[in-house]
């Protein structure tokens, strides 16, 4: 089959490393991992499940810092490389005209989408239970805070990266208010980024490492064959929950419609980093950035719910995969 397009802009400072020597795996981890611990930030308990985009030439990120009260808070950041980070050590405080609405209760699993003019933040926020908190920066030092997506309860809301038939879409993942033992993926359009409708559904769990629920990962990635996403699956062990992530194809004008689902992971739980924390055994990505001349992905994902770590996949390797082996 031709080579797929990926469409965005060239991103030649990606942060990258080639395969190890011997590795077949579609995705493999940095030699640096864990990229991010709490050591970045005085008082932090951990650092995790993170979003970071390109900046200015070089990097910005929202990450979920917990502290050492256990407040789950979002945090801005630069690098120039996508490895050494300057986190702030005061979290984002959201300016919001609707003081309801702004009134801060926690914040976590931040995604950031640059869409049009802007990067808009999603994340999961308290407004009586968890639900989709959206607002947006152009610089990282002041953000806005909008209204929420939708009504709680609700996480995982991934925004696409442009107007799709000529409304904003996001995909999310309808829960309860604790650790929501099921979850399928639907697909949401606005007009304006604040009223939400023409809902539908996208998948379900299906079985093995994706059987109990699954979420949206990183912002969807256009390429001509489709919308690439990253998305986490959970399966239910003896020992509980056990986070691991594979790969879709969505349609590109219908994205509720999935061309291709990986059957396999690509990455599950494994390292050290990932397997001992304050919840063992999840990998949890929230970020990718691509470089479309090289094909070169970096993933970033949470390890454990303690640190952010990297992966790396080629582009055309991943797609050749997720074609190969769908459900
Ligand atoms: C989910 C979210 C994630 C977390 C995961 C594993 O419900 O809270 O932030 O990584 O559980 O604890």
């Amino acid at each position: 089959m031709a080579t797929a397009e990926f469409i965005g802009p060239a991103l030649p400072q990606i942060p990258w490393e080639e395969r190890p020597r011997g590795s077949s795996e579609v995705v493999w981890r940095s030699q640096r991992n864990p990229v991010l611990t709490r050591e970045a930030v005085p008082g932090a308990n951990s650092i995790f499940n993170s979003a970071v985009v390109p900046f200015q030439g070089r990097f910005a990120g929202v990450f979920r810092c917990d502290n050492t009260a256990r407040e789950m808070q979002l945090h801005a950041g630069l690098s120039a490389d996508g490895i050494h980070w300057e986190i702030e050590v005061e979290r984002i405080r959201f300016q919001c005209e609707d003081e309801e609405i702004g009134r801060f209760v926690y914040g976590y699993d931040p995604r950031v989408c640059w869409l049009e003019d802007r990067y808009y933040i999603t994340w999961c926020n308290g407004y009586h239970g968890p639900t989709i908190g959206l607002g947006y920066t152009v610089d990282f030092n002041t953000f806005t805070q909008m209204e929420n997506a939708f009504l709680p309860y609700n996480r995982n809301g991934v925004l696409f990266p442009r107007k799709i038939n000529g409304k904003y879409a996001m995909l999310s993942r309808p829960s309860d208010r604790g650790h929501t033992p099921f979850g399928d993926i639907f697909y949401s359009e606005s007009p304006d980024l604040i009223h939400w409708g023409h809902h539908r559904h996208v998948m379900s769990p299906a079985g093995g490492w994706q059987a109990t629920k699954i979420g949206a990962g990183p912002t969807p990635i256009e390429t001509s064959e489709g919308w690439l996403l990253i998305y986490h699956g959970v399966l239910t062990s003896c020992n509980g929950f056990v986070y691991s992530f594979g790969a879709a194809l969505l349609d590109l004008e219908k994205p509720w419609k999935v061309i291709y689902r990986t059957r396999p992971y690509l990455l599950h739980p494994r390292e050290i980093y990932e397997c001992v924390g304050d919840v063992p055994n999840v990998v949890f990505p929230c970020a990718a950035l691509v470089d479309p001349p090289t094909r070169r992905i970096a993933i970033y994902y949470g390890g454990a719910d303690t640190v952010t770590c990297l992966a790396f996949a080629c582009g055309d390797e991943l797609l050749e995969f997720i074609r190969e082996n769908s459900l």
